[in-house]
């Protein structure tokens, strides 16, 4: 079933798994490869927000609709709308009504947008792991956003992975080049970019940046599938690890999300909860029962 905000979507759909706590989001503008304009971006960020929110979600698949009414071609997404891009980034055009009564000098600032570099990082910081299942094309920006995924399936059929940013004069310099290095190799990362040959599914398994290769009608039950042994795993436990996996690449910014964490488990301790209560009572807090441990 749709969940919250479906009804005002229009370049994505945001659906609830019916037997497993996951959300399905999917890119929904098949015809043009599932490339992303500015509204897009909006919808999947207040998605994927949604679904950080849900305390009773675990996990998050992303993915593209399909296939084209067209020309029946599978896509997970193409990335960046070329046919909006502007002087300075991606444009709201006049079909595009994401902004529709925004304040003029928030809509000035918006003039052109490289927000999905937003949604890699809430994909990256959420506190439970999100899956690109990629039935198609993955390319440019699409790409990134299946490499800064915490896993990725692919379709074994339809699946091309391809990296098409200097081609058109772009570069993703953040996760979707570095941070791919580190899956694939210094070597294998550059040739994906400097190259940009494209991989099928056997390959991108082969070099590490895809978990599996999945028949292309299986695609989505397998997704589901791993959705729910994931979900059905400790929650704490979960983000603890996700936060560890991304702290060593991220630096005082990844310490502090994992130390939030350490925080939180500090406040759920009898030690913790003397220290508030001594304040509020005014009085010293009596420690003496909690060890100093080794
Ligand atoms: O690098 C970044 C960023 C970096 C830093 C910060 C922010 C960033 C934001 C975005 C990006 C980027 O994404 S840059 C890279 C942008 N994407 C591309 O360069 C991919 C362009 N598309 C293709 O190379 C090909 O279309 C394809 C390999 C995905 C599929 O090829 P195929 O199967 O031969 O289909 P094709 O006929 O080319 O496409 C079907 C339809 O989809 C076409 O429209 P039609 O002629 O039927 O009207 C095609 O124009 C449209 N389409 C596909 N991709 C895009 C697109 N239209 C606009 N933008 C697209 N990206």
């Amino acid at each position: 079933e749709p969940v919250d905000g479906s009804s005002e979507f229009d370049d994505i759909t945001y659906h609830e798994a019916a037997d497993v706590p996951a959300v399905r989001i999917a890119f929904d503008r098949p015809e043009k490869r599932n490339a992303f304009r500015p509204g897009t971006v909006d919808e999947l960020y207040a998605a994927l927000d949604h679904a950080r929110k849900r305390a009773d979600i675990g996990c998050v698949l992303l993915t593209g609709n399909g296939p084209s009414e067209k020309d029946g071609g599978w896509a997970f997404c193409a990335g960046g709308d070329q046919s909006v891009r502007g002087g300075s980034g991606y444009e709201y055009r006049d079909d595009d009504e994401a902004d529709e009564g925004e304040d003029e000098l928030v809509r000035e600032a918006k003039a052109g947008r490289l927000h999905v570099l937003e949604v890699q990082r809430l994909i990256r910081f959420m506190p439970k792991p999100v899956v690109a299942v990629v039935p198609g094309w993955a390319v440019g920006g699409g790409h990134s956003l299946h490499v800064v995924c915490d896993l990725t399936l692919a379709s074994e059929e339809h699946a091309k992975f391809l990296q098409t940013d200097p081609d058109v004069a772009s570069f993703d310099a953040g996760f979707g080049s570095a941070y791919l290095a580190k899956q694939v190799g210094q070597k294998k990362a550059r040739e994906v970019f400097f190259r940009g040959k494209t991989y099928s599914a056997e390959e991108a398994v082969d070099m590490g940046m895809a978990n599996e290769a999945i028949p292309h009608d299986d695609l989505e039950t397998v997704a589901l599938e791993w959705a729910e042994e994931m979900t059905n795993k400790s929650p704490m436990a979960m983000r603890m690890l996700k936060y560890a996996f991304n702290m060593t690449d991220d630096g005082l910014v990844g310490q502090q999300v994992f130390a939030g964490e350490a925080t939180r488990l500090g406040y759920m301790t009898e030690e913790a909860q003397e220290g508030r209560d001594a304040f509020l009572e005014k009085r010293d807090p009596d420690f003496s029962e909690h060890p100093w441990f080794y």
